[in-house]
C-alpha cells in the first residue's frame, strides 16, 4: 500500500527536501500551507502537480483536523514554526502560539482523527542555549535563551507527554542547525553566502553581521530530513539528536564564504552590534551517537562542501537574475 504523508511547513526549506525525499520513496504527500495574499510556495514549485496542498494553520485547530480528515496520513511530521530567533523576541506571543501550542493543537489533531498516525516534532538544538556539557546528547539539559529556544522546549515535552499519556507513536528530532541553497536569507549561513555572491557580482559593498564568535553545529538540510523519515520508521518512538559533531564559528563560516569567491573577507565585513540578540546561543555542539547507532544515520557533506555550495548557488542564481527560490536552480539545488 502507498504511505501517506502529512507535512506542515512544506513551504520551508525542511519541507522542500522532506517533500522530495518522501515522493522519491513513493508516498503520496500532502503539504499543509497557510493563506496568504500572494503565492509563497517557491520552493516546492518544481514539485507543484505532485504533491496536494491543503489550507491550514497550526493555530485553527479545525482546520488540522479537517486536513488530517481529507488527507488521511499515515505519518505527520510538524515541521511548521516561526523559526527565526531575533523574531522571537519581536514576537514572543506569537512565537508560543505556533512553535509551542501548535504542537499540542497537531497532537490533539491526530488524537481526534487517528491514534496510529505517526508523528514527528520538529525540535532544535537552541533547546539547550547555554548547555551545561559538551557535546550535547538526548539527556543533556535545556536551558533555552530564547522565547524559539522555550517554545521548543514546549513542543519537545508535549510530544514526549503524548507518548507517554495515549501511547502516539510521537518522535522529537532535536536537530542541529542545517542550511542549504534553500535556507532562508535573515539566517546567518544564507546571509552570508548571498552577501558574498552580491560583492562577487558588484550589487554590493560590504556585509554587516552581528556576534560572529557564536559557535554552531552546520549540516546539509537534504541530508536532515532523511534523518526525519528514519525516525518513524523505527519500532519504537524515540527522541533523537542530530547533528554533525564538528562546530564553526560564524567567522570561520565568513572566511570560507569569501574564499569560496576568492575573495579577501577582512575587506567586506563589518559588525553592528544592532545585530546582537538580548541573550546569545555562544555554542552548540552535537553528540548524535544514538541517531549513528540506532537510526544509521551519519553526515556526509563537510562544512565546506556546504558553504561552497551555497556560495556557487548565490553567485549562479543572481548572475542569471533568477528569483530566491527559482524551480530551474533548485532542481539541481
Ligand atoms: P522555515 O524555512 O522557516 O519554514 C517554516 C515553515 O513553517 C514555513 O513553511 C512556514 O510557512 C510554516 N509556518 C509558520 N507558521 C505557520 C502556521 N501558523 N501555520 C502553518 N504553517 C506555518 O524553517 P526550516 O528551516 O525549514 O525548519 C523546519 C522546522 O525545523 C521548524 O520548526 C524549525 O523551527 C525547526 N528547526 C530548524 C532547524 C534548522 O537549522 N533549519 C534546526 C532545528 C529545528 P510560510 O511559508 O507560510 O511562512
Ligand atoms: O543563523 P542563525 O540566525 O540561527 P540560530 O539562531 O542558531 O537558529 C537556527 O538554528 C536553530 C537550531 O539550533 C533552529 F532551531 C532555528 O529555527 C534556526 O534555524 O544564527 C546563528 C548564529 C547566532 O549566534 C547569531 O547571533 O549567528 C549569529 N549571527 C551573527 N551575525 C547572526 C548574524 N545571525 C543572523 N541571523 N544574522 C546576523 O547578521
Amino acid at each position: 500500500m502507498k504511505g501517506r504523508a502529512l507535512i506542515t511547513g512544506l513551504t520551508g526549506q525542511d519541507g522542500s527536501y522532506l517533500a522530495e525525499l518522501l515522493l522519491g520513496r513513493g508516498y503520496e504527500v500532502f503539504g499543509v500551507v497557510r493563506r496568504s495574499s500572494s503565492v509563497n510556495c517557491e520552493r516546492v514549485a518544481h514539485l507543484n502537480d505532485q504533491i496536494t496542498f491543503i489550507q491550514a494553520d497550526l493555530l485553527d485547530q479545525t482546520s488540522l483536523i479537517s486536513a488530517l480528515r481529507r488527507a488521511r496520513p499515515h505519518e505527520v511530521y510538524n515541521l511548521a514554526a516561526q523559526s527565526f530567533v531575533p523574531t522571537s523576541w519581536e514576537q514572543p506571543v506569537l512565537t508560543g502560539e505556533f512553535t509551542a501550542l501548535g504542537v499540542t493543537r497537531m497532537l490533539e489533531a491526530i488524537r481526534a482523527v487517528d491514534r496510529g498516525i505517526r508523528f514527528y516534532q520538529a525540535s532544535s538544538s537552541e533547546m539547550f542555549g547555554k548547555p551545561s556539557e559538551f557535546p550535547q546528547r538526548e539527556t543533556t539539559p535545556f536551558h533555552p535563551r530564547s522565547p524559539y529556544g522555550v517554545a521548543k522546549v514546549y513542543g519537545h515535552y508535549v510530544t514526549v507527554n503524548y507518548r507517554e499519556s495515549y501511547d502516539l507513536f510521537a518522535c522529537s528530532g532535536i536537530l542541529f542547525n542545517h542550511e542549504s541553497p534553500r535556507r532562508g536569507i535573515e539566517f546567518v549561513s544564507r546571509k552570508i553566502t548571498q552577501g558574498v555572491a552580491k560583492i562577487k557580482l558588484g550589487l554590493s559593498k560590504e556585509l554587516v553581521l552581528g556576534n560572529v564568535d557564536a559557535q554552531r553545529d552546520w549540516g546539509f538540510a537534504e541530508e536532515y530530513v532523511e534523518a526525519m523519515w528514519r525516525m518513524l520508521q523505527q519500532d519504537e518512538p524515540d527522541d533523537y539528536v542530530v547533528g554533525t559533531g564538528v562546530a564553526h564559528s560564524v567567522a570561520d563560516l565568513v572566511r570560507i564564504a569569501f574564499s569560496a569567491a576568492n575573495l579577501d573577507w577582512q575587506d567586506f565585513v563589518k559588525t553592528d552590534e544592532s545585530f546582537l540578540r538580548p541573550a546569545e546561543v555562544d555554542h552548540l555542539l552535537a553528540d548524535s551517537s544514538k541517531a549513528n547507532t540506532k537510526l544509521g544515520w551519519k553526515p556526509k557533506i563537510s562544512f565546506s562542501e556546504l558553504i561552497a555550495m551555497m556560495v556557487d548557488y548565490d553567485i549562479y542564481r543572481l548572475g542569471k537574475g533568477l528569483p530566491l527560490y527559482s524551480s530551474v536552480a533548485l532542481a539541481g539545488s
